[in-house]
Order: structure tokens, then C-alpha cells, then sequence
């Protein structure tokens, strides 16, 4: 302790003795910026400044900077977004656990080293403060899509949801630890369906949200909004029935749910991945909290009107719910939202679509958004079993019917 302190004093003193300019270049933040730059012309001003341009695109660069040359593109009025640059977003130390949005890609990295020929990861998008929205594919033929019957899981809509990162991102890391110890089911799964994860849909509000030590309980991307408040709510965001009940059109809303239907990068590149991977039969979205099983509508309290998907849904909701213990029930039950992924994804694609608000079960006593690492192994552990049960049953939904009823 006194030693620490000593040393904090010989620093201090150092420093005041430091001609300005090199105390001032003692401040090593780095910015990532997204700087309005139309041609190369202007491309070639965001450079003189000394900023690095990491990326090109139509109108804007990404490009990082320190704080001085931050400044002088600000003065041109050309920034549009700003975030600093740092290794140090992290959880909280108690829960260290959880994975940022760093530690998700090398986990990924690390399933790819370990299962080269079964596993493929790409960046499906990127977000507005330029990062890549991860997906990774599991197939015994990665190379060849749309040939084997697919369940894609989600996580990470909502900025503050952690646990909805952390169970399927360990389910698939469990699926393939089983995989590899020879357990016939996790074989069978991984040999005759193709299985896809994309487990932090909103990167930029993660890790807004864990920014600087402590915990913000943010919801949203971190889109700049007219007004100048932040963030678009992505699951209100998409396509199907958009802006019809129970999502704002107010900018500052916890709601927002954004200028148009697919305003945003992370929504597009679901959209898209979803429309270009036909093959996904059934997809599962994680949310928290709760403690629900829920399918479309959302949007509105009718039910689905072909009966048998709304029989489909019902059934493997309910058949889910006898393993997690959670409630089954239609969306609009808990509230009409319109914009959400399941409404879309089922209503255009007609893909079998659930939401899981996972624990806990209330928010009293029990840390709501934040219920603590100790959870994540029983939360993950309770959910394994539904997730096997949406893999056995994608090559034919149907089949988890009594057909005899139809
Ligand atoms: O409101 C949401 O987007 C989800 N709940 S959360 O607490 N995780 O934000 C629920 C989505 C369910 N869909 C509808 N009710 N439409
Ligand atoms: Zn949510």
C-alpha cells in the first residue's frame, strides 16, 4: 500500500516537472471514430490529421485516433460517432465470467482451432460503431450450406440480457465437449444438422452497457439518433408488422423503435442471414429475464392462424417448458410488441421461432438483468435439453405433432 503510494507521488512529481506538451502526450486513449468522409479527397483530410482509417465505406471511414486528432475532425464537424478504444470493457471483477465482446470471439476462435472441418465463423455485419456481428456455422460439410435441416440460436439483442449470451454460447461449447467425448446424441446432431449460433446480436450495447467497471442497464444498439440520444431497441426493429403496438417512435424511448423497419446494421444482417440460409427450420432468441417460453404473435393478441403451426409452436413450447420449468405462452400474453425477430421470422419465413426470457424468475432479490456469475452454470445446464429437442426435431417440426390430430 505505502509502496504503491510512494510511487503514485514520484509519478506526480515527475509529471509536474514534464514540459506541457509531453505531459499531454502522456494520454494514450485511443478513439474509434466514424468520420463522414465522401470521397477520397476528404479520406485523404481524415489522414493528414495522423487518425489511421481502418475502413472504407461509401460516405464514411472508420478510423482511430487520439484525443488531438479526435479534436481536429470534430472541429470539421465531420464525426459522427465516437467510442473510446480500450481493452479495458470488461465485467465487473465479481463477474468476471461472462464473456465480453472480445472473449465471445475468442471463444469462437477457439471452437474453430479445436473443430477446423466442422466449424466455420464470419462477421454476417457490421455495427455502427464498426463491430462485427459474429455467426458461427456447425456442419460436417461447412463448406456447403443449406443441405442439412438447421436451428440457428441467438443471443445478445438487448444490451443488458448477459445471460443471453452466455447459454448459447455454452450450450454449443457443451454440444461439441459431448461431441468429441463420443455422446451419440451430440454425434447424431452434429453430423445430420447444421447447427448456428450467433450469440451477441448487439455488440456495441454490450459493451456500452459493462463501459468503465459498472453495469449501466442499457437496452439498445448505440445508433445516434436525430435528437442526439442513443440506440435503436433491435427488437422492434424488424420488418413484420413494425410500428403497429407497443414499441415508441420517440428517439429517447427505451423502445425506440427506429426511423424505419430495418434501420439498423444488426437487424439487416439477421434479415439476411435468415433469407439466405433456408434450411434454418427453427431458430431460438435469447432474452432475459423471466423465466417464459414464448412464440409469435407479438405483435398482436390473434394466434396464428394456420393450425398447425400454431400447434407446432404450442407443443414444442410446452414439451420445452416440462425442462427448464419455465411458463410457455404466446408473445402478445406478456405484452403486444411489434418489430421483434420471432414475429418476422416466423411471418415471412415461416420459421419456427421462440423466445426464451430466461432467469431469474423476478427481479426482487434476485438481480434481474444482473443476477451474478453463479447462476450461469444452472441457467445454462437447465436450458441444454430444449436446445437438443429444437436440434432433433429441424428436419421436421411437424413430427413433434400428434399428426392423428390433423
Ligand atoms: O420486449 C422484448 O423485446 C422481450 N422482452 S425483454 O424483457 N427481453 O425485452 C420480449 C419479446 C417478446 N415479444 C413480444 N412480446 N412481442
Ligand atoms: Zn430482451
Amino acid at each position: 500500500m505505502k509502496i504503491k503510494s510512494c510511487l503514485a507521488c514520484l509519478t506526480l512529481a515527475g509529471l509536474a516537472f514534464l514540459p506541457i506538451h509531453q505531459a499531454e502526450s502522456i494520454d494514450s486513449t485511443q478513439y474509434m471514430l466514424k468520420v463522414r468522409a465522401k470521397d477520397k479527397f476528404e479520406r485523404s483530410v481524415v489522414a493528414n490529421t495522423g487518425a489511421s482509417i481502418e475502413r472504407v465505406g461509401e460516405d464514411w471511414v472508420l478510423a482511430i485516433a487520439n484525443l488531438e486528432e479526435k479534436n481536429q475532425l470534430e472541429k470539421l464537424g465531420w464525426v459522427e460517432h465516437s467510442s473510446v478504444l480500450t481493452s479495458t470493457m470488461d465485467f465487473p471483477d465479481q463477474d468476471r465470467d461472462f464473456h465480453n465482446y472480445t472473449e465471445v470471439k475468442a471463444a469462437l476462435d477457439e471452437l474453430v482451432n479445436q473443430y477446423p472441418d466442422l466449424m466455420r465463423l464470419g462477421s454476417i455485419g457490421m455495427t455502427h460503431q464498426g463491430r462485427d456481428i459474429w455467426s458461427l456455422r456447425i456442419s460436417t460439410n461447412p463448406d456447403f450450406s443449406e443441405n442439412k435441416p438447421a436451428v440457428l440460436f441467438l443471443g445478445g439483442h438487448h444490451a443488458r440480457e448477459h445471460l443471453s449470451v452466455e447459454v448459447p454460447l455454452r450450450f454449443v461449447q457443451w454440444l461439441m465437449s459431448e461431441y468429441k467425448k463420443g455422446n451419440p446424441r451430440a454425434v447424431r446432431y452434429v453430423e445430420t444438422r447444421e447447427i448456428h449460433l450467433i450469440p451477441m446480436v448487439n455488440p456495441d450495447g454490450l459493451e456500452y452497457d459493462i463501459e468503465g467497471g459498472r453495469y449501466k442497464t442499457w437496452r439498445k444498439n448505440r445508433r445516434v439518433n436525430r435528437d442526439g440520444t442513443y440506440g435503436v431497441d433491435l427488437n422492434r426493429n424488424y420488418g413484420y408488422q413494425w410500428g403497429t403496438g407497443g414499441s415508441s417512435n420517440s428517439p429517447n424511448s427505451e423502445t425506440y423503435m427506429g426511423p424505419q423497419a430495418f434501420s439498423e446494421p444488426e437487424t439487416q444482417a439477421i434479415k439476411l442471414y435468415i433469407e439466405t440460409h433456408k434450411n434454418i427450420s427453427i431458430l431460438l432468441s435469447f432474452h432475459t429475464f423471466s423465466e417464459l417460453i414464448l412464440y409469435p404473435w407479438g405483435w398482436s393478441n390473434g394466434s396464428i392462424s394456420e393450425a398447425r403451426d400454431k400447434a407446432v409452436h404450442e407443443k414444442m413450447a410446452r414439451k420445452m417448458a416440462t425442462w427448464n420449468k419455465y411458463t410457455p405462452e404466446q408473445s402478445s400474453d406478456l405484452y403486444i410488441a411489434s418489430g421483434d425477430l420471432t414475429d418476422w421470422a416466423y411471418g415471412t419465413q415461416k420459421v419456427i421461432s421462440f423466445t426464451f426470457e430466461l432467469d431469474p424468475a423476478n427481479q426482487w432479490g434476485s438481480g434481474g438483468f444482473y443476477p451474478g456469475q453463479g447462476v450461469i452454470q444452472g441457467v445454462v445446464q437447465k436450458n441444454i435439453e430444449p436446445c437438443m429437442y429444437l436440434l432433433e426435431y429441424a428436419d421436421n417440426p411437424y413430427r413433434s405433432l400428434d399428426e392423428a390430430a390433423f
